[in-house]
């Protein structure tokens, strides 16, 4: 692949933003090489500032379900700019929002809408903890909330710690009522609420985990975090950023069964313009400004451009079957990637929820923890982005994120993309 004009680009890039980019992950640090610059997008590809087409399986890291560029969601767009960028009052495109997500996620019974998931996520820690009175929050190592002060908390070893600060600037003081437990371990989430319950104020969990791989939860896991939080009085929040519109039309809630207190958006709800929300329990969210006194804010909040182009893209969403197929989809090449890599002889399995999925290089049969994604092979990973890249398939640049299929990833967009895996999987042997 020709790279000359994104390589100009990025030593500009380089001069005038940390690391080239506006969020670490693009910069492919842990693939090595150098980003693509983007051109366009169209349907499943990016098109790059050299020319190169890639099958695109990031979709902005999950935002574009129904492919990029679809016109339904373009011409929303169009039409609402033409009325006005943003106003700083109420406009109705909020409240058809509100409506949509509140019928589609029935544990929401009201919602307030921000601009990034981080801000859904931050948020809906500060009425947890506003409106228990509580300070401590529990997360879950690998899970992925934001870059919010109380989440960026590496997890010490095993079950229940305290926080470490991940990262220089969060204050040891906040990091210490972070507790990180271990993903799908029902004893460990036991032994901490035996000991701490009562001082919790809420506990967030990715449902479906998309940001240490893609961990689906074990069997009842869920339902014993929603039983554990009940009983002693805290949060349940679901974070489904990532999962929301994607794992099922409802969320991952849907697809288990099982309702949260409150629930965090975004990616989808703005159909690539910057979206996020959360909502929950009314008597939660009344808590909020100015219903109550938990203090919320934002000048683009609900800016209808925003609210247009995520309705258009939650309409197409509700279509029939729309769902189904893209299961089909992510098994259909999760099943021919696992077919290659065997022919291939390198040690490979795949997990897949919904229209979500996640590559794993590794002997074991199934991984569904975080410290089984840590163990698996990140430099074979890292060949295999690289050969895919090579061969015009564009997989999400780290060995710790999901991958995502669009509606606009058809048959023979897959097949395209398992005849480059066979080749691929060729180059993570040597
Ligand atoms: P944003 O602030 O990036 O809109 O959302 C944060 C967030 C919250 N919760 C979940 C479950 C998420 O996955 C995210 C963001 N996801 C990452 C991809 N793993 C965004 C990519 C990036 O950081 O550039």
């Amino acid at each position: 692949m020709k790279q000359q004009r994104s390589n100009a680009l990025f030593a500009r890039a380089r001069e005038l933003m940390p690391g080239g980019v506006n969020s670490p992950v693009r910069a492919f640090r842990s693939v090595g090489g150098d980003p693509f610059f983007v051109a366009r997008a169209d349907g499943p590809f990016l098109f790059d500032v050299d020319g190169n087409r890639y099958i695109d399986y990031v979709g902005s890291w999950g935002p574009m379900i129904t492919g990029h560029n679809h016109p339904r969601v373009r011409e929303a767009v169009e039409r609402a700019a033409r009325d006005g960028l943003s106003f700083g009052a109420p406009c109705p495109a909020e409240v058809t929002m509100a409506e949509t997500l509140t019928r589609l996620v029935p544990s929401c019974e009201m919602v307030r809408m921000v601009n990034s998931g981080t801000e859904a996520t931050l948020s809906a820690i500060r009425l947890a903890r506003g409106a228990t009175g509580r300070a401590r929050i529990v997360k879950f190592e690998g899970c992925y909330h934001g870059h919010g002060d109380s989440f960026l908390v590496k997890a010490g070893s095993g079950a229940l710690t305290f926080g470490v600060p991940d990262s220089p600037g969060v204050p040891k003081a906040l990091a210490d009522l972070t507790l990180t437990l271990p993903y799908n371990d029902f004893d460990a989430a036991s032994a901490l609420f035996d000991r701490s319950g009562d001082d919790i104020a809420g506990l967030i969990i990715e449902p479906v985990v998309g940001n240490a791989n893609c961990l689906p939860p074990r069997e009842g896991y869920l339902r014993h975090l929603r039983e554990l939080c009940t009983r002693h009085g805290a949060v349940l929040i679901f974070d489904e950023v990532m999962t929301g519109f994607r794992v099922a039309l409802g969320g991952a809630q849907a697809r288990y069964g099982v309702a949260p207190d409150l629930t965090t958006f975004g990616k989808i709800i703005g159909g690539g313009m910057p979206v996020g929300a959360y909502g929950g329990r009314r008597e939660l969210m009344e808590q909020v400004s100015p219903a109550g006194p938990v203090y919320q804010a934002g000048t683009l909040s609900g800016n209808p451009v925003a609210m247009a182009a995520g309705l258009a893209m939650l309409e197409l969403v509700q279509e029939p079957g729309f769902h189904q197929r893209l299961e089909a989809t992510a098994n259909a090449l999760c099943d021919g990637l696992e077919a290659a890599a065997q022919e291939a002889g390198v040690p490979f399995t795949s997990n897949r929820v919904g229209a979500m999925f996640g590559m794993f290089f590794t002997e074991s049969p199934m991984v569904d923890s975080y410290a089984g994604a840590v163990a698996c092979d990140a430099a074979a990973f890292a060949r295999f982005f690289r050969a895919m890249l090579g061969r015009g398939v564009f997989l999400a640049p780290s060995a710790f994120e999901a991958g995502f299929v669009s509606a606009a990833h058809d048959e023979a967009i897959v097949a395209e993309t398992i005849e480059a895996a066979r080749a691929a999987f060729a180059a993570v042997r040597q």
